[in-house]
C-alpha cells in the first residue's frame, strides 16, 4: 500500500543524518539572492535597436530572436563589460538586504561560462581574461555569505548539444549546422561534466548547486548522466545542497517538475530541494525542503524595458508568507552588462534590509507556523525558543487582534521592534491582544508571543 495518499500527492524526502546536517544552514537562512547575469545582460532586452518585448525572460533573448549563436555572441560580447568591483557591490547589497546566500548563473542557456574554463573558449577567461566566478565567490565570502552556482544543463552554444537525443534535434535557439549532419549529444554531456568538475574543484567550498533544467521528454540520467554528475559534485563537495531540476516526472508534464507545488516523489538522490518558480505554494510543502525563486519585475536577465516592479511591501510580505509556510525565498536581480544593479532593485532590497534589521528574528531559523492562514497576516514559529511571531498585515480598526489556535499558554506578548509589552488575554487556544491604535509598521508589524516552557 502506497504511503502517497490517494487524493493529494504528498511529497516526502527520504533523508539521512548527513543530509539533515547539510540542510541546517539553508533551513535557517530563509532568504537568498539570485543573480541572472551573462552575455544577454548587455543586450538589455534589445535586438537590432528594437525591444524584444516588454516583459518575460530576457536571458532567453537569443532564443526569442532566433539568433544563431555566433551572431548572438558577436553582438553581445562588446556590451558585456564588467567593471572592477562589481561583485563586491552585489555581495554588499545581498548582505544589507538580509540575504544569507547568493546563487548566480555560472552558465545560462546561451552557454557562456563566467569562469575561466579549460574546455571552451566561450567563457570569461578567454574573452575577458577574467575569472568572474572567482571574483563573485571571493566577494561573497568576504561578506560572510554562502554561495551557490546556478548551472544550465541546456546549452545553445555547444555544437553537439541536442534537445532530444533520440531525434538528434538541436535545441530551438541553436541554429549551428550539425557537424556531419549529425550531433553526438554524448560529447556535450562529457563537456558538461568537465565544466561542472572545474566549478566544484577550483573555487573552494560551494554551498549550493542549482541545476536548470530538464524537459518533459528528455531528463535525468538519459539526458545528462545525472546520477554521475551529482555523484561527482557530492564527492568533491560533500556538504553541497542541490536542487532537483535535473529530473522531471514525465507524467506530471510541464507543470510538475517540482517547480510547482507538488510532485509525487522526491528523494535526496534526486536533489535536496524543490524550486517553485514565481509562486508560493498555497499551503507550503510539508515534509520537503523548498525554495521559491522569483523576479522583482518580470525578467530574470536585465531588460531596460521591463517596468513592472513589485512593491517593497509585496516583496517583504512574500518573504514572510514563504517563511510562515516553511520555505526559502530566492529573490532575483538582473544586473546590467557592466555588473551594476538596477536602481529599482537596489531600492527594494534596501527596504527589505531595513525591515529585516528590525524583524529578522522572526524569519531566520523560523519554521512553518502551526497556525494556518489568519485573515490579518502570517505566523512563523521558532521551536528552539518556543515563540510565535505574528506578522500583522491588516491592522484591526478597533485595536483588538484575535489569534486562534495557539498551541500553548502565552507567557508574554511584545512588539518585536521595541520589546514593549502588549496586553494579552487567553481563553483556551484563543488570545485577544490589545494593540496600539495605529500600526507601528504599515508593511508588517511583528508581535512576539513567548509561550510557557521551553521546547
Ligand atoms: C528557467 C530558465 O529557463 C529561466 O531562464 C530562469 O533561469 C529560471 C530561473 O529557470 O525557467 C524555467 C524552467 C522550467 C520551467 C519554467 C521556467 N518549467 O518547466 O515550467
Amino acid at each position: 500500500f502506497s504511503l502517497v495518499s490517494c487524493c493529494s500527492a504528498q511529497a516526502q524526502t527520504s533523508t539521512s543524518p548527513e543530509r539533515e546536517e547539510r540542510m541546517e544552514w539553508w533551513r535557517e537562512a530563509r532568504f537568498g539572492m539570485f543573480v541572472h547575469w551573462g552575455l544577454y545582460s548587455g543586450l538589455a532586452g534589445t535586438w537590432e535597436n528594437k525591444p524584444v518585448g516588454e516583459e518575460g525572460g530576457m536571458e532567453w533573448l537569443q532564443f526569442r530572436v532566433r539568433a544563431d549563436t555566433d551572431t548572438y555572441a558577436e553582438r553581445a560580447m562588446p556590451l558585456f563589460k564588467p567593471t572592477p568591483g562589481f561583485a563586491q557591490s552585489w555581495a554588499k547589497l545581498a548582505k544589507q538586504a538580509g540575504c544569507r546566500y547568493l546563487v548566480f548563473t555560472t552558465k545560462h542557456h546561451d552557454g557562456f561560462a563566467l569562469h575561466d574554463s579549460a574546455v571552451t573558449e566561450f567563457d570569461a577567461g578567454s574573452v575577458l581574461n577574467r575569472d568572474l566566478v572567482r571574483e563573485i565567490v571571493d566577494a561573497c565570502r568576504a561578506e560572510g555569505l554562502r554561495v551557490g552556482f546556478y548551472h544550465s544543463v541546456i546549452d545553445w552554444h555547444h555544437d553537439q548539444y541536442c534537445y532530444l537525443e533520440s531525434k538528434q534535434l538541436p535545441h530551438p535557439g541553436n541554429s549551428k549546422p550539425y557537424p556531419n549532419g549529425e550531433r553526438d549529444h554524448g560529447r556535450y554531456v562529457e563537456y558538461l561534466h568537465e565544466q561542472v568538475d572545474e566549478l566544484v574543484s577550483n573555487y573552494g567550498p560551494v554551498d549550493i548547486l542549482w541545476w536548470d533544467y530538464s524537459g518533459v521528454d528528455f531528463q535525468g540520467d538519459e539526458a545528462w548522466r545525472a546520477f554521475d554528475l551529482m555523484a561527482n559534485v557530492r564527492d568533491k563537495q560533500p556538504q553541497v545542497i542541490m536542487n532537483n531540476r535535473l529530473f522531471r516526472i514525465p507524467e506530471a508534464g510541464w507543470k510538475g517538475q517540482g517547480m510547482q507545488a507538488s510532485i509525487p516523489q522526491l528523494d535526496s538522490q534526486y536533489g535536496d530541494f524543490i524550486t517553485p518558480e514565481q509562486h508560493v505554494p498555497e499551503n507550503g510543502l510539508p515534509g520537503v525542503d523548498w525554495e521559491t525563486c522569483m523576479t522583482m519585475n518580470t525578467t530574470w536577465g536585465y531588460s531596460r524595458y521591463d517596468a513592472q516592479w513589485k512593491s517593497p511591501e509585496k516583496l517583504i510580505r512574500t518573504l514572510i508568507d514563504i517563511a510562515s509556510k516553511g520555505g526559502n525565498y530566492l529573490l532575483n536581480i538582473g544586473p546590467l552588462g557592466d555588473g551594476s544593479v538596477p536602481a529599482e532593485s537596489v531600492e527594494r532590497l534596501a527596504a527589505m534590509g531595513r525591515w529585516m534589521d528590525v524583524n529578522g528574528e522572526s524569519i531566520y531559523g523560523s519554521t512553518a507556523s502551526p497556525i494556518g492562514k489568519p485573515s490579518w497576516g502570517c505566523v512563523t514559529q521558532n521551536t528552539k525558543t518556543n515563540s510565535l511571531y505574528l506578522h500583522v498585515f491588516n491592522w484591526p480598526s478597533d485595536g483588538k487582534l484575535t489569534v486562534e489556535g495557539i498551541p500553548g499558554a502565552v507567557a508574554k506578548a511584545t512588539l518585536l521592534s521595541n520589546s514593549v509589552e502588549i496586553p494579552a488575554s487567553q481563553s483556551g487556544a484563543d488570545v485577544v491582544l490589545e494593540l496600539p491604535k495605529a500600526a507601528p509598521d504599515a508593511i508588517a508589524t511583528v508581535i512576539r508571543l513567548q509561550l510557557d516552557g521551553s521546547a
